[in-house]
């Protein structure tokens, strides 16, 4: 990861090439697992919170501007988002630049007055290339999909905590993955993946959010394949519960979210009420991704 003092200002030309190898990140998982709705609202960061460890979120360059405009122009109108195209070329995949900075006291609670700005760059991959991991064999396409994954230290998989009957599939994909990032030549093999458990607002899932873990365990293939390549590898896995909507109401909270149709493939939604839109555990993983550690207040937030 690149820290930067805060004085420090990013311009859109220079953020990518200012960015150290930490803070280069991939977001994959299955199709409607909301990987575009995650990132645009962590740039949109909407009615964040007095207490949030998280000081402001920057969009850097047109492609993030772009995310604010998702978040306002569809999620915040009731809206849902386009699937996102699995595009013919690697190198037309969006990759969104974001500074994250955060209050002081949260920097210094975690033992280094300097950390104060996490600026990360993340690709969001279309649903289908998870699962052309699974289908495909030799696709050259899939081929430049994974040598760019490999690329990346830092690999957020973000799985519908709805989607538990598709356990057998995501651990299938996983596993051809992560003999993939074997295979790599990349210099280096300390990698981290974040499981991410998304829709967490959902009550059966809420209820244990502060337990990442236990969420985790209802992917019980997924997680054991985690587990068995973070003690073969030099690699590292942690768990994390997020929701991109959050929920109303503090003492009797309920989801902020619409369902609109709940299958085998997990949960499409919108936002009930997007004026108390605040979601939930966005920052957490990339904090870990970027630095290692894991931040308590961030898992809170
Ligand atoms: N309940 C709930 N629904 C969500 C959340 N995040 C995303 N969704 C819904 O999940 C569906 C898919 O979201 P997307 O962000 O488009 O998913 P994606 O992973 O980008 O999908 P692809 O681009 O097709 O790979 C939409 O109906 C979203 O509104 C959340 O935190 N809670
Ligand atoms: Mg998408």
């Amino acid at each position: 990861m690149v820290l930067f003092g805060k004085q420090k200002k990013l311009n859109s030309s220079s953020a990518p090439k200012a960015l150290g190898n930490d803070s280069v990140l991939r977001i994959i998982g299955d199709r409607g697992s909301g990987k575009t709705a995650y990132l645009a609202s962590l740039a949109y960061w909407p009615n964040a919170s007095r207490e949030s460890p998280v000081k402001s979120i920057t969009p850097i360059g047109e492609e993030a501007q772009e995310l604010i405009d998702q978040a306002r122009d569809i999620l915040e109108q009731g809206l849902q988002l386009e699937p996102t195209d699995l595009n013919a070329d690697i190198n037309e995949v969006k990759d969104y630049n974001l500074s994250i900075t955060l209050k002081d006291r949260f920097s210094w609670l975690q033992g280094s007055s300097k950390l104060v700005q996490l600026n990360i760059s993340c690709k969001d991959y279309a649903g289908e290339f998870f699962s052309d991991l699974l289908y495909k064999k030799g696709d050259p396409k899939l081929e430049d999909y994974l040598g760019d994954c490999c690329l990346a230290r830092g690999l957020l998989m973000l799985v519908d905590g709805t989607s538990h009957r598709k356990d057998n599939e995501f651990a299938m994909g996983m596993e051809k993955l992560l003999m993939e990032i074997e295979r790599s030549d990349m210099e280096t093999n300390h990698r981290r993946i974040a499981l991410v458990l998304s829709k967490c607002e959902q009550s059966e899932l809420w209820v244990n959010r502060h337990q990442p873990k236990k969420v985790a365990s209802r992917f019980p293939k997924l997680s054991a394949q985690l587990e068995t390549w973070s003690q073969s590898s030099t690699g590292t896995v942690e768990y994390f519960t997020t929701s991109a909507f959050g929920v109303l109401g503090q003492h009797y909270p309920e989801p902020n979210s619409m369902r609109l149709k709940r299958s085998r493939h997990g949960t499409t939604s919108i936002i009930k009420k997007p004026k108390l839109w605040r979601p939930f555990g966005l920052v957490s993983p990339i904090y870990w991704l970027c630095t290692g550690q894991r931040h308590s207040e961030l898992d809170r937030d």
